[in-house]
């Protein structure tokens, strides 16, 4: 990574302070100084953990992994974001291949494939059912192969993010990433990564040696995360022209509302940077 870079590693967390610490250690140790966790409201320590192992600590003022992340990105002022997992599920040895298309190549958004190389365990079987038909269903109705539309290691540039029109508030935001990206002609790249197995990481479906962490207040099972993300696929669909027969859109879709809360989102990331409040 040229030393030049400007990359803020964005850790969206809720209840990880089993994690937190180790995850912001890799990262640190992989040369990546600027940390922001944006929590949602952890009824452990994981805020404080966090600050303590160096990372700048923000509260979400929303709910939701999606509304997190726009929330987070708003105040971001570092040329490119590296989005990633603060339960282990990605890498921090994988940050460079990811931050590579944009820095060496013209790309202005990465997607970590992660069925490239999935280590024992990582998925369970329906997971990845499930993953290959929504990749399909979104080849079909958006004309690109992106791999891995559901993975929640992403870069990318921080401008670039301007041009989503994002609503999402929870599991829906990567679907919605990959779908304004097609649709906004992003140039994207897909890179990629390893997906540790059940060892590595926390999974929040039961395994034989793990213990769930879905009692945890907040924490959503992978079946309902599964069925947010694919209903937001099935959603997005209906604003696509070309389909616009089977997927009527009617005037109330919501679209307008969506843009104006974008817009809305991208004045208070001027506002706030102007206030200083920046990472
Ligand atoms: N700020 C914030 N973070 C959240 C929220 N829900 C989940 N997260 C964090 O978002 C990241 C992704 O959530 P996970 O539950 O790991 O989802 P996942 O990686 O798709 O699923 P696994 O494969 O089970 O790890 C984790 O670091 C969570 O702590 C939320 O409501 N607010
Ligand atoms: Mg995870």
């Amino acid at each position: 990574m040229p030393p030049s870079a400007d990359v803020c590693v964005l850790l969206p967390t809720l209840n990880e302070s089993a994690t937190i610490v180790d995850v912001i250690r890799a990262y640190q140790e992989a040369g990546f100084n600027n940390i922001l966790v944006v929590d949602g409201g952890s009824g452990d320590d994981t805020r404080e953990l966090s600050q303590e192992a160096g990372a700048a600590v923000i509260t979400q003022s929303g709910e939701g992994k999606g509304q997190a992340i726009r929330e987070a990105v708003g105040q971001i002022e570092a040329d490119y974001v590296l989005m990633a997992d603060a339960d282990m599920t990605y890498r921090a040895e994988d940050a460079e291949r990811m931050l590579e298309p944009l820095l060496v190549g013209d790309f202005e958004h990465v997607i970590g494939n992660r069925f490239a190389d999935m280590e024992p365990g990582a998925m369970t079987k329906l997971n990845r059912i499930g993953n290959r038909l929504i990749n399909r269903g979104f080849q079909f109705i958006h004309g690109e192969d992106y791999r891995d539309i559901l993975s929640g290691y992403r870069a990318f540039r921080t401008d670039s993010f301007e041009q989503l029109t994002l609503s999402a508030d929870g599991f829906g935001i990567e679907t919605e990433m990959a779908v304004e990206c097609a649709k906004n002609g992003v140039k994207t790249e897909v890179v990629p990564i390893t997906l540790p197995g059940a060892t590595g990481r926390l999974l929040d479906e039961p395994s034989p040696d793990q213990g769930r962490r879905d009692h945890l207040p907040g924490a959503l099972p992978e079946s309902q995360k599964q069925a947010t993300r694919c209903s937001t696929l099935v959603a997005l669909a209906s604003c696509r022209p070309s389909l616009a027969l089977d997927w009527p859109r009617s005037s109330s879709s919501g679209g307008s509302a969506t843009t104006s809360a974008t817009r809305s989102s991208q004045s208070g990331r001027r506002r706030r940077s102007s206030s200083g409040s920046s990472y």
